[in-house]
């Protein structure tokens, strides 16, 4: 059984994985405002898979026999984006996802809640990715600066991503 304090921590973890499905969903837009469909495509695949991350922990939890509560999701900050600014975004974001991951895991080794533990592991290396994914896009952006053909190539690769949902 989850405890009172790790039941509350993990919903509060659902609501920052439907804060980030939001956010990429509203970078989605922004791309496309910008005129790049592929990086449109990108944050529109990674806003599906935030919400499959949603999906994990609303499944933790009820199948731990916990309540799920869903909190109020919050607007989007996005005004007048770059390529480079919504990568940045991105990364600072995910950033800020792998410390609640760490807190989370944390919270369950603290309480002795193995199960928790062994399930926030996943999370664990899925961040190390994303922050690498948001990272790589970053150098590229940095590398092809103002140059309009690099730029196009970058959106090519990335109008390839599909969706890899968590299971
Ligand atoms: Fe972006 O990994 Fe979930 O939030």
């Amino acid at each position: 059984m989850l405890s009172e304090k790790m039941q509350q921590a993990l919903n509060q973890q659902i609501n920052e994985e439907f804060c980030s499905a939001f956010i990429y969903l509203g970078m989605s837009a922004e791309a496309d405002r910008i005129g790049l469909p592929g990086f449109s495509n990108w944050f529109r695949m990674q806003y599906q898979e935030e919400l499959s991350h949603a999906d994990r922990f609303f499944n933790y939890i009820l199948e731990r026999n916990g309540s799920v509560e869903l909190l109020t999701i919050g607007k989007p900050e996005l005004t007048e984006e770059t390529p480079l600014s919504l990568f940045e975004k991105s990364l600072k974001h995910e950033q800020h996802i792998t410390v609640c991951i760490s807190r989370l895991k944390d919270l369950a080794r603290s309480e002795s809640d193995h199960a928790t533990d062994v399930f926030l592991e996943w999370f664990v290396s899925e961040q190390v990715e994303e922050e690498a994914n948001a990272q790589n896009v970053i150098d590229q952006l940095r590398l092809v600066g103002d140059n309009a053909n690099g730029l196009f190539l970058i959106d090519r690769e990335l109008a390839t991503r599909t969706a890899t949902p968590a299971e």
